[in-house]
């Protein structure tokens, strides 16, 4: 299968900067989504796609004339178009379950809008259809493209999700109109991650009949979920907007903001991604009572130096040290004679990835 999900790179810090503020002279750009019909068979479609292309009469409809395609392992579609920045736009398409030569039990496509020039993702939903007749019903998505985006071209694809098979969801009828212009522009839109917890940090150069912000997370980049609510500071002027993720992460996860206006119209803004610690259970520390020395087992990812530095249970740090890791498994004593009674907790810092093992030591 090829796979064209776009998949962010680990990044620890992922930021973006407004250009320069370029005033829209009047006028709604044109769209030129080609062949959303599919009646020119997979003409525009097949930009480092295999699109599956037939009458619905082939997947469980009636017409013997109106083309359709097939989402499924080793069939998707993708085409590529220009599209200009600070406009809302509204992706719509029709779909189906697959009903005739088999079915599957609730097969997904995943719809995305990527960047070409920086692989940025703007959109990116998951369908899932288990009707068990034939029944086209119409989806719909809305996405911005901000001032701040380099990206020019842009790919819209749909690919299959939550399917391995060769029967999968049809689509029709894919259509791109432009919403409005952008009742939020964003100055910058950043996330790092500060005590093991992410912070999301947004400013807005502009806001128009803005009314809140969703803050959403991802594991995978393709399936958001809700993890917060941030209400406008108020409309035509910019603010400043901080939201804390204090939910434990380890590995890679996603952030992107969803904007709601007034009227309920929603717009998503661009996907950052941060690389969390790794797992704390790949260090182990013992004895948890101690008197002189403690063992310290971790597994690096790569060789490199680590800081080791212990906190008292106030937070204050009263050892660092530095040791020397072999990728894989590493096992060294850290002398505690120094340390008066009490709990402290030890913390190892490498390549970048914190790793902080909540397991106490009770000095004796
Ligand atoms: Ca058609
Ligand atoms: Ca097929």
């Amino acid at each position: 299968m090829k796979n064209f999900t776009n998949k962010f790179k680990s990044a620890l810090i992922a930021i973006f900067f407004a250009a320069p503020f370029i005033a829209n002279a009047g006028g709604t750009p044109s769209v030129t989504l080609r062949n959303g019909n599919f009646s020119s068979s997979d003409n525009y479609w097949n930009v480092n796609a295999s699109p599956e292309i037939n009458v619905d009469r082939v997947y469980g409809g009636t017409s013997g004339s109106n083309y359709v395609a097939e989402i499924d392992v080793q069939a998707s579609i993708r085409q590529k178009m220009t599209l200009a920045a600070n406009y809302r736009y509204s992706l719509s398409f029709d779909a189906t379950r697959r009903t005739a030569g088999g079915t599957i039990a609730n097969p997904g496509i995943l719809v995305q809008v990527i960047g070409v020039q920086t692989n940025t993702v703007y959109a990116s939903q998951k369908y899932n259809f288990s009707n068990t007749t034939w029944r086209f019903t119409t989806q719909n998505i809305s996405f911005g493209v901000p001032t701040s985006s380099t990206d020019k071209d842009f790919y819209i694809e749909m690919t299959a999700a939550d399917n391995n098979t060769t029967l999968g969801v049809i689509v029709d009828n894919v259509a791109l109109s432009v919403l409005s212009t952008l009742p939020v522009e964003y100055a910058s839109f950043s996330a790092s991650i500060q005590n093991n917890s992410a912070v999301i940090k947004w400013e807005t150069a502009t806001e128009i009949n803005n009314n809140y912000f969703t803050v959403e997370a991802s594991s995978d980049g393709a399936r958001f979920d809700s993890i917060g609510r941030v209400n406008s500071l108020g409309n035509e002027q910019g603010h400043s907007y901080s939201f804390n993720d204090n939910k434990a992460r380890t590995g890679v996860w996603y952030y992107r903001l969803v904007q709601t206006d007034l009227d309920r119209k929603r717009s998503i803004s661009k996907v950052i991604s941060l690389q969390f610690k790794a797992d704390a259970s790949a260090m182990n520390i013992f004895p948890t009572l101690a008197t002189n020395n403690i063992t310290i087992h971790v597994s690096a990812p790569k060789a490199g130096t680590t800081d080791v530095v212990i906190y008292d249970a106030a937070g204050h740090m009263v050892s660092h040290s530095n040791k020397s890791l072999t990728s894989g498994f590493n096992q060294f004593s850290l002398d505690i004679t120094g340390l008066s009674k009490g709990t402290y907790f030890v913390q190892m810092l490498n390549n970048g990835l914190t790793t902080q093992k909540s397991v106490t030591i009770q000095k004796m």
